[in-house]
């Protein structure tokens, strides 16, 4: 696949798939367990900048940091190899749980050899490894907590998350800032699991509708829309009152 890499209005920045499409989040990348993925990441935003990601495997050249040289130029570009592996028990005996999750990728050179003003800037998105057989969401939402936002977006200008009551819905939430944070969605709750979903009834994951999160902490989650709630509007937000004060909040409507 191809990125693009662009200023956007407000001082912002952004990845695309296609020319003067950027976008904050920038687009969800989904891969399988057990494939590799090739992106070209074309920098058309002026100043030097790369992509980093986490979760999956490469080889340092793909590292995306100044440090081992993985920065684009402007009008330049370059290619960055993802690579991913499925559950497998090493020699010794010991297991590997695979590379499926909710990831975060992000420049990591924009402003400074991490990248920092680039991610404040809105140079991130959602990488969802799925393993074979996950179930497919009907309709997913990306929160990205940075800084006293979601997504770069400050209530009342947050998304409005829209679902049919019954459709599976997959959340991706991330911290992409130095500052803690606390998702909580209202009327739903899921497993605290790599999908959201029980193993079984005696799994003991217990079931949240709140998770703490610090810097590049990510994760995700499938639940039902309007399982044991109805239709209505509700809030996800910060559980933070100061956060959500501040406006790090948005509504998702259940239809
Ligand atoms: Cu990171």
């Amino acid at each position: 696949m191809r990125l693009y890499a662009e200023a956007l209005p407000g001082d912002k920045f952004g990845y695309g798939l296609i020319p003067g499409k950027a976008t904050i989040p920038g687009p969800t990348i989904e891969m399988v367990e057990g494939e590799t993925l090739s992106i070209e990441l074309v920098n058309n935003a002026g100043r030097p900048l790369s992509l980093h990601t986490h979760g999956v495997d490469y080889d340092i050249a793909s590292d995306g940091t100044p440090m081992n040289g993985g920065v684009v130029q402007p009008g330049e570009r370059r290619i960055y190899v993802w690579k991913s592996h499925r559950p497998f028990r090493r020699a010794d005996g010991t297991l590997d749980g695979g590379s499926a999750g909710y990831w975060p990728y992000h420049d990591h050179a924009l402003g400074g050899e991490h990248g920092s003003e680039g991610m404040a800037k809105g140079l991130y998105g959602a990488l969802v490894v799925r393993r074979r057989d996950d179930l497919l969401p009907d309709k997913q939402f990306v929160v990205v907590m940075n800084n006293e936002s979601i997504n770069n977006l400050v209530a009342p200008n947050t998304p409005t998350f829209r679902a049919r009551q019954g459709e599976r819905v997959e959340w991706i939430v991330i911290g992409m800032d130095s500052y803690p944070h606390a998702f909580h969605l209202h009327g739903h709750r899921w497993s605290d699991t790599r999908t959201g979903y029980a193993s079984g009834p005696d799994d003991s994951a217990p079931l949240i509708d709140t998770k703490d999160m610090v810097a590049a902490v990510s994760f995700g989650f499938q639940l039902i829309a309007g399982e044991h709630s109805g239709p209505g509007k509700f809030f996800y937000r910060d559980a933070r009152s100061w956060g959500a004060d501040v406006g790090i909040n948005g509504v998702y409507i259940v239809e």
